[in-house]
């Protein structure tokens, strides 16, 4: 309880910030993007990691104000990092099932863009195989409207959730992100197998492959043989401040 009084007053004192982490594509070895990651600093406890707070804030509803920040303040950042000169990138933004669902969700993208006026093709939102426990013909007409937005969505932590097979091909999205947890263990047979068949999968599906978790140079060069060529991860890039982003930029693109 003590920290979702704190979250509440969070929102209000605006203590969150945002991190950025890099996308890479090994094959034309230039940027490919980021995700934004919203951290809090907490005026007593210091920084307190998303992993802990993001589950209160969905539970008490507080994810529907902080996503409309961090993805307002996506939007600014990115047009700004334009607006400087440098080559235009995707932003992606992570939702929750709960703001996935909710009906603030459009105007919150509408007003996030027209607000500091980047365009639409450069922002993404990052969804997970959870919003599937709910009717798909309800899923599918929330992705068609995000969609006709103009901006991207991507599966995020595919194959770790709910087994989506079924209705992946139904799904209006543009990207799957393999999860970490096939990564990190890539040298296993088993693990290797459901890699292989997720790019698989997304090549015929003809969605976009991304990498997550990758911290080796090994696990990279893997990746990038089976034709899953851009990568997330701590060997690219941890999350970064928007000046380090500015670095990152200047000698990426
Ligand atoms: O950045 P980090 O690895 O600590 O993030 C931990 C978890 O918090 C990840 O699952 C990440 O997707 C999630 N997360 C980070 N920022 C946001 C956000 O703005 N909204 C939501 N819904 N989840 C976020
Ligand atoms: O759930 P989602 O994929 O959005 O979460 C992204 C989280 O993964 C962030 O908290 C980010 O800090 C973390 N992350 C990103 N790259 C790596 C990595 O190479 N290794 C590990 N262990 N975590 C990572
Ligand atoms: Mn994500
Ligand atoms: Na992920």
């Amino acid at each position: 309880l003590g920290l979702e009084n704190d979250l509440r007053r969070a929102v209000h004192n605006q203590e969150f910030f945002v991190l950025y982490q890099p996308k890479w594509d090994a094959s034309s070895g230039k940027a490919a993007g980021m995700e934004a990651l919203i951290r809090w600093r907490h005026p007593e406890l210091g920084i307190i990691s998303p992993a802990e707070f993001i589950p209160i804030a969905e539970e008490t509803g507080l994810i529907i104000p902080m996503t409309r920040w961090i993805m307002g303040e996506a939007c600014r950042q990115n047009q700004q990092w334009q607006e400087e000169g440098f080559e235009p990138q995707c932003v992606s933004v992570n939702l929750s099932v709960r703001v996935f669902e909710s009906q603030n969700l459009l105007d919150m993208i509408q007003c996030a863009l027209s607000g500091t006026g980047l365009d639409a093709k450069y922002l993404e939102v990052e969804i997970t195989e959870s919003i599937l426990a709910s009717d798909i013909q309800g899923i599918i007409s929330q992705l068609m409207k995000i969609r006709e937005l103009g901006i991207k969505i991507a599966m995020d932590d595919f194959g770790s959730g709910y087994s989506s097979l079924g209705s992946l091909d139904k799904l209006p999205i543009d990207t799957l992100k393999i999860d970490q947890l096939f990564v990190r263990e890539y040298e296993s047979g088993s693990k290797k197998a459901i890699i292989q068949a997720i790019i698989t999968l997304g090549k015929q599906l003809n969605l976009e492959l991304i990498a997550e978790g990758v911290e080796t140079i090994e696990q990279s060069e893997f990746l990038n043989g089976l034709g899953c060529s851009i990568m997330q991860g701590y060997y690219y890039g941890r999350p970064m401040n928007e000046d380090q982003i500015r670095e990152w930029l200047s000698t990426s693109t």
